[in-house]
Order: C-alpha cells, then sequence, then structure tokens
C-alpha cells in the first residue's frame, strides 16, 4: 500500500528544507498532529473471549462451522459493534451444507474509495473452544474496533472490519467474501491485516514478512513493527504463507500483513532468551485441541498484540 506525502509533488530539495524549517521553529510543546494510538485494556479483550468461550459451552463446547457455537459467536460481536455505531452486515454463504457466515462492519466516515481492512477468522476446529485460534484475533480486532467508536475517530480512510466463518475448513469465508466483491470494490481495498493467534500461552511475536510471501506489504509490515517498537518488544518476520485468511486477499492483488504468537511450532532457545517462555515447547500446545480454552491464553501476549493492532490501524488510517 502506498501512502500519499502531503508534499510528494514538490521538489525533494524543497520539501527537505521546509520539513527542516518546520521542524526547526516547532516550539517543544506542540500538540502531534497524529491521534495517539491507544493503550487498549486487556481485561477489555478478555471480556470478549470470556463471551466466546461461553458461546462455545452453552453449545456444545466448540464454535465451528455450522454448529450454534458459530453462530453465537457472530451474533455477539454483531451486538457489540451495532450498539458502537458500526455498519454491520452478515453475509452468508453455504459450505459443506451448512450455513455459514461473515460478518463485516465498516466505520462509517472516512474516503470510501480509500479503504483499510483489517479481519480474522471468528470460527473454531470441532474440537474444542478456539479460545486462542482464533479468539484471541477475534476479539483484539472487536476492542480496537470499539476503541475508534469510543474515541469518535474519523480517519482520512474508511475502516472496515471482517470476521471470517469456515477459516479451519480452507478459508472458506474470506475466499467467499473476496469473490464476492467487484473488481471496483476490490481495487478500493488499500490494504488488508490478518490478526490469527494473537494470544498464545507460550508466546512469540511475529509480524507478516512482505517479501516473504504473495502481495506482502512494505508499508504494512512496518506499521506493524513500529507498533512493536513503541512496545519495546522484539520481533522476528514470518511468513505464514497460505495458512490463514489474508491468503484469500493476496490472492486477489490485495496488499496484506498481519501478526502471528505461534501456533502447533516450537519456541527455539534463541526465541526463549528474546521472549521468555519454555524453548523446546510449542508456542500453542493445545492447537486445535479441546485445551484451547480461556486458560490458554497469555494475557501478556495478547495485550501487547493488540496494542499492535491499534497502533498500526490508527497510523495507516490517517
Ligand atoms: N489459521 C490457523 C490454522 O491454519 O490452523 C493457524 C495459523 C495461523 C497458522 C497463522 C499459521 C499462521
Ligand atoms: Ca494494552
Ligand atoms: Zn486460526
Amino acid at each position: 500500500m502506498k501512502l500519499r506525502h502531503p508534499r510528494a509533488a514538490l521538489p525533494a530539495m524543497v520539501a527537505a528544507l521546509l520539513t527542516a524549517a518546520s521542524l526547526a521553529s516547532a516550539p517543544a510543546t506542540a500538540a502531534p498532529t497524529a491521534l495517539a494510538p491507544p493503550d487498549i485494556p486487556v481485561a477489555n479483550i478478555q471480556a470478549h473471549l470470556n463471551a466466546l468461550q461461553q458461546a462455545a459451552s452453552r453449545n456444545g463446547g466448540n464454535r465451528a462451522h455450522g454448529r450454534p457455537g458459530y453462530r453465537a459467536s457472530v451474533d455477539y460481536v454483531k451486538g457489540r459493534l451495532d450498539a458502537a455505531g458500526y455498519r454491520t452486515r452478515i453475509q452468508e454463504f453455504t459450505y459443506n451444507g451448512y450455513r455459514g457466515y461473515n460478518l463485516i462492519a465498516d466505520w462509517p466516515y472516512g474516503d470510501p474509495n480509500n479503504v483499510l481492512m483489517a479481519g480474522g477468522h471468528l470460527d473454531s476446529v470441532t474440537a474444542g473452544p478456539g479460545i486462542n485460534d482464533n479468539g484471541s484475533g477475534s476479539a483484539g480486532l472487536l476492542e480496537v474496533a470499539l476503541t475508534v467508536s469510543r474515541e469518535g475517530l474519523r480517519p482520512n480512510r474508511q475502516l472496515r472490519f471482517g470476521w471470517w466463518g469456515a477459516e479451519e475448513l480452507g478459508l472458506v469465508g474470506s475466499r467467499y467474501y473476496v469473490n464476492s466483491l467487484t473488481s471496483t470494490e476490490r481495487s478500493r481495498i488499500r490494504g488488508y491485516l490478518n490478526f490469527d493467534m494473537i494470544g498464545s500461552p507460550n508466546p512469540g511475536y511475529f509480524v507478516y514478512s512482505a517479501s516473504g510471501q504473495p502481495s506482502g506489504s512494505a508499508t504494512l509490515e512496518n506499521a506493524l513493527r513500529a507498533g512493536f517498537q513503541a512496545e519495546g518488544v522484539p520481533i522476528e518476520l514470518t511468513s505464514v504463507g497460505g495458512r490463514s485468511d489474508h491468503a484469500s486477499f493476496a490472492r486477489a492483488g490485495i496488499p496484506v500483513g498481519g501478526t502471528f504468537s505461534g501456533a502447533e511450532g516450537y519456541k527455539s532457545s534463541a526465541q526463549a532468551r528474546k521472549w521468555g517462555g519454555t524453548a523446546g515447547a510449542p508456542f500453542d500446545r493445545c492447537y486445535h485441541r479441546s485445551c484451547d480454552t480461556t486458560s490458554n491464553i497469555s494475557s501478556t501476549a495478547l495485550d501487547r498484540h493488540t496494542d499492535v493492532i491499534a497502533h498500526a490501524v490508527y497510523s495507516l488510517a490517517g
């Protein structure tokens, strides 16, 4: 994604002089022009995870495609967004003979021809409640969206959030959404940020590598890196390949990025020195298992990754 600089049309030397002059003459107490990114309280995100855990517990223990726990999850997230002033829509599709649902929420401000999207999948596997995979990304995105509303953000770009169905069956919901767009609608989406697993109990701090996957965006990678830098957390780049919903957007040529706290892979000793936690153990030992409950979350990782979502959304929204 290219961000237009306001002085891009001026010759470089004039621009440099102007920048130098305004910096030199700016009083030390000058108010920042950009809205400071918020520090999201982790308790708010955990409250959403508790609601998703309940959606599973009351509905046979999972939130999988075609099961009532999935629909209960959609209804919870939609209810919170509607109350906050979002324009929401449930997009239905059918897969494996069952109705599936994507939830799409627009913050009704900013340029509709210049959209920044952020999303993640809301379904779990049938084995368990899917609280880290991917209640965590779903809850983090929801709390960032609610913060945008609470703070009355009026961005230059339009912000759109998406919660995808049936990811666990092969990125089904996100592919359906992208395929449902006209080419004009696709071209309005200037970037897509994906969050799938951000609260792993033995966490890593990974940013999707712009050069390591199709349609990777250096602008998005850098915005996420800057967020972690502000948190004082060292990152590693990773190539998530086709394993999550960003791939549906990448296939349509939409620039993508995201963060990830690790799944079934093992934390190395170098990573344990850098991030703490247990070397030689998986990032998430409950990945795709019945023990992926609210106990299977690092609140530190959940908090940091969500603060980074907010940081990136605020800085990219303009
Ligand atoms: N989306 C999950 C899965 O494919 O099971 C987990 C995952 C997310 C894996 C991000 C890699 C990267
Ligand atoms: Ca926080
Ligand atoms: Zn996932």
